[in-house]
């Protein structure tokens, strides 16, 4: 009876807290689990973006930076993008050991987009002779702040939050980039081929998602950095067999 009493109080704890929490992920073993292949391509020909203006320490930044908000390979392949499954509620384990690296270097974020599964840690060295520092605003909310004054300085923080981040360097106004905090380990970001790979899924039916930053200038901010527009979100629906694999194509244009 105690134990049903307990059980009623935490469900309906749960119950309320629901409205903040999305859902909890289940680490389980994996059987006979399958593979997505995602290709993120551009159609037609891609835009010459503009060059982002650098305002400090141009002897070691260059006087501009290419922008990263659209980078497009051979045969239209896209990188940086970010595919992940949706509300997967039980899957492979999570790798806690393994550190997700970011690097501040010639002056930018590399990679320019990174993800991580929300409570793993996340390191960030400063790889460069000048000072940059780490902030990472998630949802709008400051999550990670922490200047990096020495080259080689490495800085270890936790995201707790699941959300896309924005990681801007206060030092340098043109540094940006891109952190997609996961409660789970099902994502990956498309590499200069233009694909991403999600392996180990339980097989069935899910929703997938791509995010891609978007590269259409909508204005400057006031140090001159381009603002760009509300980022592009694409789904689709995939069956993921035993075992095996399925492809999924994206489209940008
Ligand atoms: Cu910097």
């Amino acid at each position: 009876m105690k134990k049903f009493l307990r059980s009623i109080i935490i469900t309906g704890f749960v119950f309320i807290l629901g409205i903040s929490i999305s859902y909890a992920y289940d680490e389980i073993e994996v059987k006979d689990g399958g593979q997505i292949i995602g290709h993120v391509k551009f159609t037609g020909n891609p835009p010459k973006l503009a060059p982002i203006k650098v305002n400090k320490n141009q002897d070691i930044c260059g006087d501009e930076k290419a922008s990263e908000a659209l980078v497009v390979g051979k045969d239209g392949a896209v990188r940086f993008a970010v595919g992940y499954l949706e509300n997967i509620e039980k899957g492979k384990k999570i790798e806690r050991q393994k550190q997700t690296d970011l690097d501040q270097k010639k002056c930018l974020f590399a990679p320019h987009v990174i993800t991580v599964v929300k409570g793993t840690e996340l390191a960030i060295i400063n790889s460069d002779p000048v000072l940059h520092n780490i902030n990472i605003e998630v949802e709008g909310i400051q999550r990670l702040n922490k200047g990096q004054p020495k080259q080689n300085q490495v800085v270890v923080g936790k995201l707790r939050h699941v959300g896309q981040g924005n990681i801007t360097c206060d030092s340098h106004t043109h540094m940006r980039g891109y952190v997609h905090i996961f409660e789970h380990p099902y994502k990956a970001v498309s590499d200069d081929t233009g694909s991403f790979v999600i392996d180990n899924i339980p097989p069935g039916k899910y929703t997938l998602k791509v995010w891609h930053e978007s590269w259409k200038v909508t204005g400057l901010d006031d140090d001159g950095r381009p603002l760009y527009d509300k980022p592009i979100l694409l789904t689709k629906e995939v069956d993921v067999p035993a075992k095996g694999i399925v492809h999924a194509n994206f489209e940008l244009k």
